[in-house]
């Protein structure tokens, strides 16, 4: 038996301790000629405001409520929420029909006025005021509710309703499927080894410099060794701190800054705004010490090789276990080639220096 495998040759499972489950690469697949054509980089007219948006400041939403004239951030209660405060107790251990109440609440959060400013096109004062909203939600939720769940859908692609750049928070008394898992994994790593699994795992990103997409004093973005999505990225805190609402304001400028590096790569490398599905996670809201525990979010942004083809996670994925083709190594050194000022801010850079 080799003591080393070419991961560049050969299928070979990759394991992810978060969620104690396998993947399957092919990245013999991936030497097929990278035919990744760049979409026409047209300037999409960023619309400041539109009268038919639900998430518009001043507008009427869906339930026929009307959103206040905001400036910044705004957070609503989801006209059409998930989750309810207002449940009765409820549960039936029944081993095969199993069953029992939840109690929560969803809220959604616009990230500006701007119509049309995702992520990547904020200003690093923009993104802070996004993510001191993401802390104060959390922080107020925390208080009633032991997980909190910080997400934005982006895109079409990933079943986001409303091109206004806004996400959500979700918040309920019991601990998720897979966080359930997840808090599992940190834990019993904890046990082991005496450190926080996350905290260990950036050291050794940091060792092979492999998969790492971009990094600044707090935060480091990779694309992890376990990744499922092509392009999917894990931002890490790399001092320990267990929950957003823990962020001093240095903390929280130098993470405006990595988001937006990061959205603009992904932006960049596709020329398009890069869908994903994001979100925070950190420890839970119980009052305790969770050293096991180290804030980080996720990104599973579903493109593959250009802006309109994307992974489908199908067939063998939904049957026996996710697989990909490029390698993640190959996605990390995608990513961090691209630019870090935005296209669209670099088409009008040239456009106003006359510069084609
Ligand atoms: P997405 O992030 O997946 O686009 O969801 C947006 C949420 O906004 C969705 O859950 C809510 C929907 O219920 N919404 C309202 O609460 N009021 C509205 O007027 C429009 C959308």
């Amino acid at each position: 038996m080799p003591s080393i495998l070419d991961k560049n040759q050969y299928p070979h499972r990759r394991y992810n301790p978060l969620q104690d489950e396998w993947i399957l690469v092919s990245p013999h697949r991936a030497k097929r000629p990278w035919q990744g054509q760049l979409e026409v980089s047209e300037r999409t007219k960023l619309v400041e405001y539109d009268p038919d948006c639900y998430l518009c400041s001043g507008n009427a939403r869906a339930s026929g409520k009307t959103n206040p004239e905001y400036e910044s951030t705004f957070v609503f209660s989801n006209d059409f929420a998930a989750l309810s405060q207002d449940v009765p107790e409820f549960e039936d251990p029944d081993e095969l029909l199993g069953c029992k109440s939840v109690k929560g609440e969803s809220k959604v959060i616009c990230f500006s006025p701007h119509h049309s400013k995702s992520l990547p096109l904020l200003s690093l004062r923009e993104i802070l005021e996004v993510i001191n909203t993401w802390k104060s939600e959390s922080a107020e939720l925390g208080n009633r509710y032991h997980w909190v769940q910080v997400f934005e859908n982006k895109g079409e692609v990933m079943g986001c309703s409303n091109p206004h750049p806004h996400g959500q928070v979700w918040a309920q008394n019991c601990l998720p499927s897979l966080v359930t898992r997840k808090q599992e994994q940190l834990t019993q790593y904890y046990e082991r080894n005496g450190s926080s699994l996350l905290l260990d795992y950036v050291r050794k990103e940091q060792g092979l410099s492999e998969r790492i997409v971009c990094e600044n004093r707090d935060w480091i973005v990779v694309v992890p060794f376990w990744a499922k999505w092509p392009f999917e990225t894990l931002l890490i805190a790399k001092f320990p701190v267990q929950r957003i609402t823990d962020l001093s304001l240095t903390q929280s400028k130098s993470l405006s800054q990595i988001l937006k590096l990061l959205t603009c790569k992904y932006d960049n490398l596709f020329r398009c705004s890069f869908p994903y599905s994001m979100g925070w996670q950190g420890a839970p809201f119980d009052q305790k010490d969770h050293p096991e525990w180290t804030l980080h979010a996720h990104f599973y942004p579903p493109l593959l090789r250009s802006a309109s083809i994307r992974k489908f996670m199908v067939g063998y994925e939904m049957l026996a276990e996710a697989q990909r083709d490029i390698t993640p190594e190959q996605a990390a050194e995608k990513l961090a080639q691209q630019e870090s000022i935005h296209y669209q801010e670099g088409i009008a850079y040239s456009e106003k220096n006359n510069v084609r």
